[in-house]
């Protein structure tokens, strides 16, 4: 068969994706983890007015879509993911009014602005659970999950994500209630249809503002099961099977499509431990209404050994090549995919997928390259546009994170090695996305006057953004290259997506094409030169560079191409 190029064009598929055509599909969207982004008043603390400052340098990296990390009143237990009034703003974050003109200044500018809907659980702090436990007849009783224990023992064996019993005695009353997170993060029953009417409700108080849409946090959790023991020692089996994806999960965002957002010109993006290949589609698939967008974690969970993300092990080049290629096939003209690498949760994807040493600014480009080229919506995590690295503190009170301390007091309870733990927390730990922004070589790298709430990475002598704005192939030009490169080639959002070589354990490579173009991409991950052999699925003639992390010394024959250590080159063969 001659794979040439008038026959592929003939295909009519190709076409049907362009007819699916959504701005969401087509957006970069740039996460902003607000109390590390920019301090305005000099608390130490990033707020809202220092977003607003930095809206120009968001718009210019070509961002279509900011996603706002929360925002909401929280008592800060794990940084606002436990928010104790929907409807109001964290004073240290800033005013109501100063949050509306933040999101004008976004839509002036051409962009648009998506929150955190944070609803599995609230605070212990929010009105709403101060009643429910205050007597076991109160109103609200039932807007939470209370149980009787066992004979002084919790109600099951259930364990929160942060280490310890997923529920908490309540001397009040004498129940246990459940908290899959911190004993501060109670959940809600969403079984309750007044508390999906209230959810709903606060839903529509911030779209009726002219918010542009929601990223879910934890969504897949909403629904839950019964409560009976987990029988599964894993905790990600058990997070699968008896956590997530409960009884009414897809009834609950049927319902909340329909009555809520349909009636609004918005992106959802539903965060989902527990999701994987088999049930992702059932979020997503658009003839189901439920939401846009998943962010499953098969590729963020790859290097975590058998006692999760603390025992990390190596990652796998080909298995996380195979995630990406059984994802993007199972969503392929059904649904629509989200491709990230890291957010506020993992470490820096540059330390964790690239090389944060010598190869630091070629592997960061590298990643930049493969978030642009496959077939989703892209997310950039702030900072990681300038290359930002993981950090190292000397010592366990530098940290933050509520997931440390808790994972610390857990190895002393347990008598475990902590020079080891703290090892690992260097590699691991979310603080690693979580130091400030590195905006110049000033005090503190331009993100306070004052002291930080979190110590920066003494690397902002190295890396941040007025350096990288004066050079014109840093890591930051390069992506705002990349971005707008993927804008005016549609191929690239739409277009069909085949992995060469799925098990060359060094280099990612895969076609991009459809009726208008074919593109070549090949990224080098490792810091050795390869030569690497597309396939013949597309005649390569006379392929043009369009871009690439090495400006010059480009090398091939025929259909080989002699890549240098952390290449990454994007070819037009039609
Ligand atoms: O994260 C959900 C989640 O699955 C995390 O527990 C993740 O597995 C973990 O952070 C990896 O170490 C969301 C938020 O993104 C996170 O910041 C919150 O702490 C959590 O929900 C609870 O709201
Ligand atoms: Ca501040």
């Amino acid at each position: 068969m001659d794979w040439n190029l008038p026959l592929i064009s003939f295909i009519g598929l190709h076409k049907h994706n362009r007819m699916n055509r959504k701005w969401w599909k087509e957006a970069t969207v740039y996460q902003i983890y607000p109390r590390s982004f920019k301090d305005s008043n000099g608390d130490g603390i990033g707020d809202i007015p220092g977003v607003i400052e930095k809206l120009d340098y968001i718009k210019n990296l070509n961002i279509d879509v900011i996603w706002l990390c929360p925002v909401y009143k929280s008592p800060n237990d794990d940084n606002g993911y436990d928010v104790s009034d929907y409807r109001g703003i964290l004073p240290e974050f800033g005013t109501m009014e100063q949050f509306d003109e933040l999101l004008r200044g976004a839509h002036d500018r051409g962009m648009r602005l998506v929150m955190d809907l944070v609803a599995n659980h609230t605070s212990d702090e929010h009105q709403w659970f101060v009643e429910s436990r205050s007597s076991v007849d109160d109103p609200k009783r039932d807007y939470y999950l209370w149980r009787r224990g066992d004979n002084g023992t919790p109600p099951n064996n259930w364990q929160s994500f942060f280490g310890g019993d997923a529920w908490e005695y309540d001397t009040q009353t004498g129940e246990y209630y459940l908290h899959l997170f911190t004993r501060k993060q109670p959940d809600l029953n969403w079984d309750n249809a007044k508390v999906r009417e209230d959810i709903h409700d606060l839903m529509r108080f911030w779209l009726d503002k002219g918010i542009d849409g929601f990223r879910m946090d934890v969504i897949s959790l909403i629904s839950k099961g019964g409560y009976a023991d987990s029988p599964f020692g894993e905790f990600n089996e058990t997070i699968k099977k008896v956590y997530a994806n409960g009884p009414r999960i897809h009834e609950f965002l049927n319902e909340m499509n329909r009555k809520v957002i349909s009636n609004y010109d918005v992106m959802t993006v539903g965060e989902g431990p527990g999701i994987d290949l088999e049930n992702g589609l059932d979020y997503v698939d658009e003839c189901r209404e439920e939401l846009n967008m998943i962010f499953h974690f098969d590729h963020m969970f790859i290097d975590h050994g058998p006692e999760g993300k603390f025992d990390p092990v190596p990652y796998d080049l080909v298995r996380f090549k195979e995630i990406f290629s059984r994802w993007d096939e199972r969503l392929k003209d059904r649904g629509w995919g989200s491709i990230f690498l890291g957010n506020h949760d993992f470490p820096r994807i540059v330390s964790r997928f690239g090389d944060d040493a010598e190869y630091w600014e070629k592997s960061a480009k590298a990643l930049a390259m493969m978030l642009h080229t496959l077939r989703g919506t892209v997310y950039i995590y702030q900072g990681d546009e300038i290359g930002m690295t993981n950090v190292a503190f000397d010592s366990f009170e530098e940290y933050d994170d509520v997931e440390i301390t808790n994972i610390v007091k857990e190895y002393k309870r347990q008598g475990k090695n902590l020079d080891q733990l703290l090892k690992v927390v260097h590699r691991q730990g979310r603080d690693n996305a979580r130091t400030p922004m590195q905006w110049n070589k000033d005090l503190n790298g331009g993100f306070t006057t004052g002291s930080p709430w979190i110590k920066l990475n003494p690397s902002y002598e190295k890396i941040n953004v007025a350096d990288q704005e004066n050079e014109p192939n840093s890591i930051l030009n390069f992506y705002r290259q990349m971005i707008s490169f993927r804008k005016d080639n549609l191929t690239l959002v739409y277009g069909d997506y085949e992995c060469i070589d799925e098990s060359h354990a060094q280099v990612f490579a895969y076609w991009r094409w459809d009726e208008e173009s074919v593109f070549l991409v090949l990224v080098n991950f490792s810091e050795r030169a390869h030569s690497f052999a597309a396939n013949d699925k597309f005649e390569i003639l006379d392929p043009s560079r369009e871009m690439s992390n090495y400006s010059e010394g480009h090398s091939y024959q025929g259909n080989v191409f002699n890549l240098r250590p952390w290449e990454s080159t994007l070819y037009r063969v039609k």
